[in-house]
């Protein structure tokens, strides 16, 4: 595997030093940020990450993510140019190292919780979903801020979409990621970038917004729309994993298997019942998931992609981006790294 981290640039509390001082350490995962959806990132900026990433002898050659506007998830005119630059991004990308890109198919909404600091008794505090907070919730009455959310639009934008994707649909949302597929992937085989698809987090409905991606048949159809190695997976254990109809053991060892994974994102949830979930430790004792039956499903596939530890906790007294903290998500390396050498031992391999 290749470990990697998530950094959010220059304003991350999060240094580059302090990465690169936890073992192992390979990869950063960034991106450009402050550039609207659809726009064309400026050459000098993907350079600045490169270069600061040498400095501190890490590589930037994961990009996480380059967002899929909203008028291409919903096949509005115009598309065709933002998906050329999408193409572009990818293409300027792979011209400064980067050999996987990141992104999701998720109407309006990235991933969504409840509260960002639920307190569990040992004082540490993570993210959550509980249903009946959403139910609480309106989106387009409310004042919603949470960190997966796209803060820009106004009410009266928010209301359009919700209008417009629920009229599309889920198979109309089904044709326009086909529509997508069939530019870019093409694109990035040109370049050798791989595509990674992060599942839809939470992998079910939210607001009455259709979701996609979500179980094993939705990745099968998604990977068979375009059957090329470039159109792969970001699992992400923690989102395809707090419903139980998902056997994420099974689906990492078989898109593994298919060398169809090329990143992985690897955390730990507590599967509550009614679709709730707390997010946990990385530790399999620690929430539902088996950590190390998948890993054991990577290592036996020789998965050789890259490997992130996901949302971490906050604790030891640490502020700052919720699930992006420093602390936790380093214990969680550390933790995949002795995983991950103690089946590499176990297999015979070294
Ligand atoms: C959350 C992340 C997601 C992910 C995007 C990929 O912490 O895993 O926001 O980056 O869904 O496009």
């Amino acid at each position: 595997m290749k470990l990697s981290f998530r950094w959010y640039g220059e304003g991350d509390p999060v240094s580059l030093q302090y990465i690169s001082q936890i073992p192992g350490m390979r990869s950063v995962v960034s991106a450009v940020y402050g550039v609207k959806p659809g726009e064309v990132w400026p050459e000098e900026q993907i350079a600045r990450i490169k270069s600061a990433c040498e400095a501190h002898g890490l590589v930037f050659d994961v990009v996480e993510s380059i967002p899929v506007p909203e008028d291409v998830k919903l096949g509005r005119k115009g598309r065709d140019r933002l998906i050329e630059n999408y193409c572009e991004n990818v293409r300027r990308c792979a011209k400064y190292g980067v050999k996987c890109v990141t992104y999701n198919f998720m109407p309006v909404f990235d991933w969504t919780r409840t509260q960002l600091d639920r307190e569990a008794p040992d004082g540490s505090t993570s993210l959550v979903l509980y249903q009946k907070q959403l139910e609480g919730l309106d989106p387009m009455a409310d004042d919603i801020a949470l960190p997966g959310w796209d803060e820009s639009y106004s009410r009266a934008e928010i209301r359009q979409l919700f209008a417009d994707y629920a009229a599309l649909g889920e198979n109309g949302l089904w044709e326009n990621a086909e529509y997508f597929l069939r530019q870019v992937i093409p694109a990035a085989e040109s370049c050798g970038v791989t595509m990674a698809l992060h599942p839809d987090d939470p992998p079910y409905p939210i607001f009455g917004l259709p979701r996609i991606i979500t179980c094993e048949a939705a990745l099968d159809r998604y990977l068979s729309i375009v059957d090329s190695p470039a159109n792969a997976l970001c699992l992400c254990t923690g989102s395809l994993g707090c419903v139980p109809t998902n056997d994420v053991a099974a689906m990492v060892r078989k898109y593994a298997g298919r060398r169809r994974i090329g990143f992985m994102h690897m955390r730990n949830v507590k599967i509550l019942g009614d679709g709730s979930f707390e997010e946990r430790a990385h530790l399999s004792s620690c929430g539902s998931l088996d950590m190390a039956e998948i890993v054991d499903a990577l290592v036996s596939a020789g998965f050789d992609g890259y490997v992130r530890p996901d949302h971490g906790r906050m604790i030891w007294g640490e502020t700052g981006k919720p699930g992006y903290g420093l602390y936790d998500r380093a214990l969680g390396a550390a933790y995949l790294n002795g995983l991950w050498e103690a089946t590499v031992r176990a297999k015979g391999g070294r």
